[in-house]
């Protein structure tokens, strides 16, 4: 028998914001700032803040619109951050309502009921909470009899959480697993950022992983192998945590949220996703020429031109390297799984892929999958 990802399931916010109603935000509380601090600006004390350009974030990232959880308060120029209801103990919670929606359809899409399922892994970028997991209202709230924890490994959650999921299939612990990541990235997203005001969109996604002795679905991959890899990096970094109310630092302050030198991470990281693919196929005796699709993480159109060109000799096409994040922005670890959700039923038996997922920590996971 084998290992099988045998569902995906993608759950999309109702909201959305454009390129442009973004920088339309941003440019107007820059301006309200630059007039209020205008004494200031002038004797060299504060920096004005600059302008924003829907055409520099399209060029530089290729993201056009993103997803939005709760949409209202974000481009409040008085306010440029979402406002969350505040839900009792007895309410379903924010990240549990997402990572539901989206676990129901990979089991809709695998074929399998609740008492399919014995191990939950909630594997995300950021959880609302430390305790109880999200995995564990999740389970309840599904009705799963065994376990659930939730895992924090940033733009990589998604391949770190299957490659747990695989483990246990493959040491027989458990009969089936769901994976599943509610990335909820809004709430860290500094808004009166110019750099990276623009990056993240907010989404929920969840994978079926079981063995192909129960798999019933129509569209399954054998999990040939799976590979992950960190490295120590301060370039992507948010220093908000449990300990924030005794430091006595700022909440608010942009060092407490998402923030990045890009252009390191793109330079660092291309290279190191590059290499990571490359080993990851040679060691299962795969030539990179015979990949079917790469299901790659979603940050910026620009690295995964890059990364494809170095391996390939020439860019990959949209076929083969299928792009999700125009629409749906850096979703942090659900984008290769959005691009693995939305084309896949198109391979036919035998194709090869493989996900690859790279980002903070550093941290990069890649699984090389064939259509069963
Ligand atoms: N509008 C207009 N101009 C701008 C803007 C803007 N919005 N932003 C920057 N500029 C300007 C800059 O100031 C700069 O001007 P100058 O040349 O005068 O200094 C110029 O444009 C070029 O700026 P950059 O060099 O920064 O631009 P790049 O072409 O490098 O593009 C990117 C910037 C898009 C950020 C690019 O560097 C990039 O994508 N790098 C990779 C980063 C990446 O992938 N990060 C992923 C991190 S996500 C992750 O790991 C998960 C974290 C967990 C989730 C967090 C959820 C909140």
């Amino acid at each position: 028998s084998s290992v099988v990802i045998s569902g995906v399931g993608l759950w999309t916010p109702a909201y959305s914001i454009s390129n442009e109603e973004l920088v339309d935000s941003y440019n107007a509380w820059a301006e309200q700032f630059n007039a209020k601090n205008f004494d200031a600006i002038e004797k060299g004390q504060i920096e004005a803040k600059p302008l924003s350009s829907a055409a520099f974030i399209e060029k530089a990232s290729g993201i056009k619109s993103r997803y939005i959880y709760s949409k209202e308060g974000a481009l409040d120029i008085n306010r440029m951050r979402p406002i969350l209801e505040v839900r009792n103990d007895e309410q379903v919670s924010h990240q549990a309502e997402m990572a539901i929606a989206a676990a129901k359809k990979a089991l809709e899409a695998a074929n399998k009921k609740a008492s399919d399922i014995d191990m939950v892994i909630v594997s995300c970028a950021y959880t609302q909470r430390s305790y109880p997991a999200i995995a564990i209202e999740v389970q309840a709230a599904l009705g799963i009899e065994g376990f659930g924890f939730d895992m924090l490994v940033a733009c990589s959650a998604a391949t770190f959480g299957l490659q747990r999921a695989v483990d246990a299939i493959k040491a027989g612990s458990s009969k089936g697993v769901l994976v599943i990541n509610p990335e909820l990235t809004s709430p860290q997203v500094n808004y009166m950022d110019r750099d990276s005001h623009f990056i993240f969109g907010d989404v929920a996604t969840a994978v079926v992983v079981e063995s192909s002795e129960t798999c019933q679905s129509a569209h399954s991959f054998d999990v040939l192998s799976s590979k992950c890899i960190t490295s120590y990096s301060n370039n992507i970094r948010s220093n908000f945590g449990y300990t924030t109310r005794v430091t006595d630092e700022d909440p608010y302050s942009a060092d407490m949220l998402f923030h990045q030198n890009g252009r390191k991470v793109f330079k660092e990281v291309c290279p190191m996703a590059a290499d990571h693919i490359e080993s990851h196929l040679k060691s299962h005796g795969i030539q990179v020429s015979e990949l079917k699709r790469w299901w790659l993480h979603q940050a910026n159109i620009n690295m995964n031109l890059l990364i494809s060109k170095r391996l390939l000799g020439r860019d990959a096409t949209l076929e083969e390297a299928p792009v999700v994040l125009d629409e749906y922005a850096n979703t942090a670890s659900a984008g290769s799984i959005i691009a693995f959700a939305k084309h896949h039923k198109d391979l036919a038996a035998g194709d090869i892929g493989v996900i690859c997922s790279f980002g903070a920590g550093y941290s990069i996971g890649s699984l090389i999958l064939r259509k069963r």
